[in-house]
């Protein structure tokens, strides 16, 4: 029985995102921004279909995957890098690989406790970013 993701979770902490944000090449102004947000996450799971939604005063994204199946990602208001993205499971970890410009980019989702998160990795950088929920 895989992990529950399913909710609506704040961010309450984050390390390291400037590094992931200048790995991806995001602009000082922009930067300056992002790390003041305080985003917060829907995930609605149905077996093994997913949507994430990150919304925030700022920038929203919204993404939608079947575990295993490859989709174009398009990383509209974020980078805009577009991307092959797949996402599978690691036990009751969701993995993430995003294929493309970038080396090494991906993210993992893991449950600990009642906190959500989310390791986010862009060539040498890795950021972690803690959910609560609402
Ligand atoms: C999404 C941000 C930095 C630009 C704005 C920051 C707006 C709120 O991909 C992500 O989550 C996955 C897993 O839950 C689902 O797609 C992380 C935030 C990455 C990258 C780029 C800064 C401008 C943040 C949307």
């Amino acid at each position: 029985m895989p992990a529950d993701f399913n909710g609506t979770w704040n961010l309450v902490r984050s390390e390291n995102f400037e590094g992931y944000m200048l790995a991806l090449g995001i602009d000082f102004a922009t930067r300056m921004i992002a790390k003041m947000l305080k985003p917060q996450k829907v995930v609605k799971q149905e077996g093994d279909s997913f949507t994430i939604s990150t919304t925030s005063t700022f920038r929203n994204y919204f993404v939608q995957f079947t575990i295993g199946e490859e989709f174009e990602e398009d990383n509209k208001g974020l980078d805009n890098r577009k991307c092959k993205s797949v996402v599978t499971w690691d036990n009751d970890k969701l993995v993430c690989v995003q294929t493309g410009e970038k080396k090494n980019r991906g993210w993992t989702h893991w449950i600990e406790g009642d906190e959500l998160y989310l390791e986010l990795r862009c060539e040498g950088e890795v950021s972690t970013q803690v959910f609560k929920r609402a």
